[in-house]
Order: structure tokens, then sequence, then C-alpha cells
């Protein structure tokens, strides 16, 4: 008779999936292609966007963006860190008890475009250092200039090509070779092709019980 050490145990959860890239690169969308097609495979899935503008300080933050209130620099990128504190307890037991999570936009988002207006990144970082980092980040890449040509910016607070350009430095800075970096000026069914290939492994992995690791450590 085999007796499974305890440490061979296979611990299967769900995988974090966070889709970053600048303003009209097709993140949201993609993310709703994808958390369809992992529902109608038959996976448990939930989508999942930051800031979420449900809660009490979500609600802050996006009277903000709507300028309609002013915050100081410091003090909005606090709120937007504390948006996804606010999270974390229930993003651990969702992906623990199997459930994918398809996020738009997580902690690099925050440290990209306050960072553009010129804070401290590791200032920036420091507050969610410990949150739980992704199982993949797929940045949808696009050069700020086609991204202004799609039209649509919605008029909030740093839907501007100039900043927009600042951003995609940022973005640059912070990415590193885990990245899955997707051209978003392919067609929408491409990138979407190449998408699902990478959050299969992705999920597979997981499944097959990846440990959890944590941002910024
Ligand atoms: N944004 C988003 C931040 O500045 N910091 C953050 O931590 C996050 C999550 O808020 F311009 C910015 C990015 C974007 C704006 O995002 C609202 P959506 O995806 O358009 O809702």
């Amino acid at each position: 008779q085999i007796h499974m050490a305890s440490s061979d145990k296979i611990d299967s959860r769900g995988a974090l999936v966070v889709l970053e890239g600048l303003d009209r690169c097709g993140k949201t969308s993609q993310c709703g292609r994808l958390h369809s097609y992992l529902e109608e495979s038959g996976h448990a899935v939930e989508l999942w966007r930051f800031p979420d503008r449900n809660t009490g300080v979500g609600q802050m933050i996006s009277s903000y963006l709507a300028n309609q209130t002013n915050l100081d620099d410091r003090a909005i990128h606090l709120l937007f860190s504390a948006n996804r504190l606010e999270k974390r307890s229930l993003m651990e037991s969702k992906l623990r008890s199997g459930t994918t999570l398809i996020v738009d936009r997580y902690s690099f988002s925050g440290v990209a475009f306050s960072s553009a207006k010129g804070l401290d990144v590791e200032w920036c970082k420091a507050p969610e250092a410990g949150l739980l980092a992704p199982d993949v980040v797929v940045y949808l890449d696009i050069s700020p200039e086609k991204a202004a040509e799609r039209g649509g910016y919605g008029g909030e607070r740093y839907e501007k090509l100039e900043f927009q350009k600042t951003v995609a430095q940022s973005y640059k800075a912070l990415s590193d070779s885990t990245w899955k970096i997707v051209e978003a000026t392919l067609s929408i069914e491409d990138v979407e092709k190449q998408l699902r290939q990478i959050v299969k492994e992705c999920v597979q992995m997981c499944q097959n019980g990846k440990p959890f690791s944590q941002l910024w450590r």
C-alpha cells in the first residue's frame, strides 16, 4: 500500500490571470471573451476588474477619474491600492476553491499610472507588497498613437495622448520576462486565439498545484 506524503498532495486551484495595457488596447473586450470561453468550456471562472467601483473606496476613485473630485497624487494612489487590498481575502478564497479569475488591470496599472505622474516606483509598489501575484500577466501591446486613433477616449482623467505615452514607458520599465506580450493591433480573433493558448497553459499549471506567490517579493 502506498501512502502519499502530505507534500505530494496536489492542491488544485484557480488561476489568477491579469490583463494590462493602455486605454483602448482592447483589454476589456478580450477579458469578456476569455471569460465566456472558459465558462462555456465548463471551467469555474469570474471576471474581475480594478478599480472595483462598487466599494466605498471604489466610488471615491470613480469620482476622481470622472474629474468630479480632486485628490493629491499620493492619496489617490493609496486609494487604488486599498481597493485591491480590500479584495485580497475574497480573491484568495475564490482561487483556493478552484475558481479562475480574469482580472482587467491590477497592481501594475497602479504603479504604471502613478509613476507616470512622477511618483517613485518603489514608493508606489510598497503598499501592495504581499498581495497575490498573478499566475500570468498578459500585456496587450499597442502604441499610444494607435490607441488614440481607435477613438472613443471617454473623457476620463487619464485618457489623453500625452499622458498615455508616459504610461506606456512606465509599463515598459515595469514589465519583466514573465509577461506575455500580445500584439494588440492584430485582429480581435487573433488576439483571442493567443490569449486562449496562454491562459489554457496557465490554468493547467494551477490545477496541477502551482504554488501562490506574492507581489514585489
Ligand atoms: N488606474 C487603474 C490607475 O491609475 N491605478 C490603478 O491602480 C488602476 C487599477 O484608472 F486610466 C487608472 C487606469 C485607467 C483608469 O481604469 C480607470 P478603467 O480600466 O478604464 O476602468
